[in-house]
């Protein structure tokens, strides 16, 4: 497997360190607290920590709002504290992958305080600025978050674009010199020894010429003319050149609204490694959208993989997610939380970590985390569902908050941002103060220690598996093929390699279920499985129980 980008064969942990572990009792998670967690991430087995932002921020959007890209934010740390991090990963052969955000800054931002206040100085034209009718934006483009892209500043006397928070300026990519301040950026800390970077809504960077009106009627209203625009394989080819290439680094994009054919041309021979799809999350939307919920069915779902997985060629490489920092925890959403936790979430870890690809664990993933309570709005966090809620309140769309609090319960990113349980003590052992927001109730029964002692245990099967995933080059590189697609139940594939085989065989309901292994009798052998008692070969008819997962072995 020598041969391949050591991306290839990594399997990441994405760490939001506001929620991670907190070290000084200030509620809110640091980088000394995850210092302190790293014998975690060891005992795991993981290659590489994907870092959310840790720059200087307002945390608006929890650090996805950056005013200074060369400081490390107050709340969660020095400088040193970040070097040590750096240090103490690297000496547990752990990469580090950081996040960068290159779309928008926050409005604290000096180049946005320059821009504002001098239009015609040096920072003037880093920002999308059209003057105007204050009452009238300049087009109906949406925010992510709700509302128009477009604020008036009044000090300025002009509108400024922001794709998502009014805090979140959109830069200016036109601008030659803001290409080159962002390529500086990521250069500085590619020196100070990061191993890649997560490169956040990167496909968004390219507005569209004039920038014309949106088909109103559009699930995001303009996305059309800045979702992969007209110049985005300029700049990422340009960015490429400038940081990425010579180097044994990573880059992954995070990418809203990307279909397959697209995505072929970021990866492969195009600008950059990988790229986070999101059909497969999205499969749950409702008639509204995100603020909605929709049925799902197993056979959508295996096809939606089933596409990504096969690709356009043989070099496509994609990444492997159920979860991260802005999508529900998935044992919630796609399996069972409450009678079948432990089953569902080794369920879902399963094709996580055996489809073709780069698997991406989110914080908590791990122990099979749950979706947590919002009682009102006020307890909800996330800028992002307090404004679309509030939108859909305002607008009548809604009654009040209780006609779309299951909504924001199954949804809401603040799900996947409630505290890290490491424990049962108070407030999980994340913090010895108050948590900026409340721990999940269900933490005495769902916690690291307590996954760590118990057999079986969800955080016991991810290990299992990561391990057998590095030890078994089907599973990185094997041609992958589906069974049984129309199959409500069954998610069955095979990982073929040069002389051996892996049948993955999941029962991915409720319900027993059996399953003729035939073809497998005899020659196959347990490779894991993530109940008790499972028969060292298969023999003819299986019976599998709920959420039972299989890996077998053939010639
Ligand atoms: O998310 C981009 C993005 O498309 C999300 O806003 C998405 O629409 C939403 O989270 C629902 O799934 C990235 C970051 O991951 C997110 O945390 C930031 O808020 C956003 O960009 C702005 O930087």
């Amino acid at each position: 497997m020598s041969e391949l980008p050591w991306w290839k064969n990594a399997v990441v942990y994405q760490i939001y360190p506001r929620s991670f572990n907190d070290s000084d009792g200030d509620g809110v998670g640091d980088i000394p607290g995850i210092i302190e967690r790293l014998d975690h991430l060891d005992d795991l087995g993981i290659d590489a920590v994907w870092l959310s932002p840790v720059y200087e921020s307002p945390q608006h959007d929890n650090g996805y709002d950056v005013s200074d890209y060369r400081a490390i934010h107050s709340g969660f740390g020095t400088t040193a504290d970040w070097e040590r991090l750096l240090e103490g990963l690297h000496d547990r052969d752990i990469r580090l992958v950081m996040d960068m955000v290159a779309n928008h800054t926050s409005s604290e931002h000096e180049w946005f305080r320059q821009s504002r206040s001098t239009p015609e100085g040096e920072h003037g034209d880093y920002y999308v600025w059209r003057e105007g009718d204050p009452e009238a934006p300049p087009n109906n483009w949406e925010s992510a978050f709700g509302g128009s892209a477009w604020e008036y500043d009044d000090e300025r006397g002009a509108w400024y674009l922001h794709l998502f928070d009014t805090n979140q300026p959109d830069l200016n990519w036109r601008n030659p010199r803001v290409r080159e301040e962002i390529y500086d950026v990521m250069n500085w800390w590619l020196e100070k020894g990061v191993d890649g970077y997560r490169l956040d809504v990167v496909n968004l960077l390219s507005k569209a010429e004039g920038l014309p009106d949106g088909d109103p009627s559009g699930e995001w209203v303009g996305s059309e003319h800045f979702v992969d625009g007209p110049r985005i394989f300029e700049y990422l080819g340009e960015m490429h050149d400038e940081v990425f290439a010579g180097t044994d680094t990573v880059s992954v994009g995070e990418m809203p609204q990307l279909d397959l054919e697209t995505a072929s041309e970021y990866t492969g021979d195009g600008p950059l490694d990988l790229v986070f799809p999101f059909e497969h999350v999205e499969l749950d939307f409702g008639d509204r959208g995100r603020w909605d919920i929709g049925e799902w069915r197993l056979p959508e779902l295996k096809s939606i993989l089933d596409r990504w997985q096969r690709g356009l060629d043989e070099e496509w490489w994609t990444t492997l997610f159920f979860e991260n920092h802005d999508q529900p925890r998935s044992v919630s959403r796609f399996g069972d939380d409450e009678r079948y936790r432990y089953e569902s979430a080794t369920a879902l870890a399963t094709i996580i970590l055996t489809l073709r690809g780069t698997p991406f664990v989110y914080q908590g993933q791990e122990i099979g985390m749950t979706n947590s309570t919002f009682a009102s709005l006020d307890d909800v966090a996330d800028v992002d569902s307090v404004r679309n809620v509030r939108e859909l309140i305002d607008g009548g769309v809604v009654k009040d908050y209780d006609a779309i609090r299951h909504v924001v319960e199954y949804r809401s990113r603040d799900n996947a941002r409630t505290p890290v349980q490491w424990d049962d003590s108070p407030n999980a052992g994340f913090t010895d103060g108050d948590p900026w927001l409340p721990v999940n109730d269900d933490y005495p029964e769902v916690n690291v220690a307590r996954e760590r002692s118990e057999s079986p245990s969800v955080l016991a099967y991810y290990r299992r598996l990561i391990e057998l995933r590095a030890s078994t080059p089907p599973l990185v590189s094997g041609r992958y093929n589906l069974h049984y697609p129309d199959d409500e139940q069954l998610f069955v594939y095979t990982r073929t390699g040069d002389n051996r085989r892996v049948v993955v065989v999941i029962n991915f309901s409720a319900d027993d279920r059996a399953i003729d292994l035939g073809p497998l009798d005899g020659s196959a052998s347990l490779l894991l499985g993530n109940h008790e008692d499972v028969p060292e070969s298969p023999d003819g008819a299986v019976d599998l129980r709920p959420y039972e997962a299989r890996l077998y072995e053939t010639e």
